[in-house]
């Protein structure tokens, strides 16, 4: 079905349902820019029921991410989660002003599936959607998702804060490091180790995997840790060992995580997280009209004249802003 360039979104994802491979970077291409497109695209998304599992993938800078992801891509082909072959990958680049496909390298990496048509692969950054992309990462695995896409792959640089965030907003979140000695604590520092929940020590065929391993198990043990452990894998992305285990690895966390009931619960506590900074991200939109229609202006003037402290200006202000709070 080949589908207008203005269509709407209710018609894309008709079309992306049925596989136009032109529907699908649209409807993310509409989340990723934000505003009156995305909503209109979140409304039919949320109320879509999707089955997708997603995995984060995150670590340092040339860890190893991308050719580790191009080796779950083939997992997800050749063994799936629950019997499904198709699978989706979201390369996720916060630094980066370009997106739709445009990060070369991990393009590159992923090159063995180009022509595959049960794969989908996707770069993204940020644009104007309010959140940031701690919201619109997951918005885009709720649209994949809703078009029947059933294993959604998310690499992120794990760096900064949003950056972490993003990584643990899916269902297993892998972390990935290398050998040597400090790798373990710097991802620690990065605040990576309490995201977790599987450990890849990737470039193992590289002396020091074996310190690694101890440096993570020692962190782990001065961890509070929930009803998982966090399981260690070796791997060497750029041959596959190790994957096998990895992908079998996965495959148990999300058994564990069905099984006790938190897979449900552990999506509503990242819903909640998202509607919190949508709200967030509202509410500043708010305080900046205010701030345009020189609302504040008196109020500082009164502050710098003495007959007003901040603190009283502020609930001034709220009061106008939440009259019922
Ligand atoms: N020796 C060895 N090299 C590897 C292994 N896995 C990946 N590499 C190499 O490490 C380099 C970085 O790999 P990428 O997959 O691009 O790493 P990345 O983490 O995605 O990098 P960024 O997305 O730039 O952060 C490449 O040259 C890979 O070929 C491995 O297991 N062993
Ligand atoms: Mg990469």
């Amino acid at each position: 079905m080949a589908v207008h360039r203005n269509a709407d979104p209710a018609s894309l994802f008709d079309a992306a349902r049925t596989g136009d491979r032109v529907a699908l970077p649209r409807l993310l291409s509409l989340v990723e820019r934000g505003g009156d497109g995305a909503r209109g695209v979140a409304e039919i998304a949320y109320r879509s029921a999707g089955e997708a599992y997603s995995i984060g993938i995150t670590g340092a800078p040339g860890a190893g991410k991308s050719t580790l992801t191009d080796q779950l891509i083939t997992r997800a082909r050749t063994r799936g989660l629950s019997g499904s072959d198709q699978v989706a990958v979201l390369a996720v680049d916060p630094s980066s002003p370009f997106s739709g496909g445009a990060i070369l390298g991990d393009r590159v990496r992923m090159q063995n599936h180009a022509l595959d048509d049960k794969v989908f692969i996707r770069s993204m950054a940020t644009r104007g959607h309010l959140g940031g992309l701690a919201v619109a990462v997951p918005d885009a695995v709720r649209v994949l998702s809703a078009v029947g896409v059933p294993v959604v792959l998310v690499e992120t640089v794990g760096v900064g804060q949003q950056e972490v965030a993003v990584a643990a907003a899916t269902d297993t979140t892998i972390v990935v490091v290398n050998p040597g000695w400090g790798d373990a604590i710097q991802a620690n520092k990065a605040g990576l180790l309490e995201i977790a929940d599987l450990f890849v020590i990737n470039k193992a065929d590289r002396p020091g995997a074996r310190e690694t391993r101890r440096d993570l198990e020692l962190m782990l043990e001065l961890t509070q840790l929930g009803d998982w452990r966090p399981m260690i894998i070796d791997t060497v992305a750029s041959s596959g060992d190790g994957v096998d285990e990895l992908w079998t690895a996965i495959s148990d966390h999300r058994d564990h995580l069905i099984a006790n009931g938190n897979l449900e619960r552990f999506r509503r506590e990242r819903l909640a997280r998202e509607f919190h900074q949508i709200l967030l991200a509202r509410v500043e939109q708010q305080l900046d009209a205010l701030l345009a229609a020189d609302r504040f202006a008196p109020l500082v003037a009164d502050m710098s004249n003495g007959t007003l402290d901040p603190y009283e200006a502020a609930d001034q202000l709220l009061a106008g802003l939440f009259p019922d709070v």
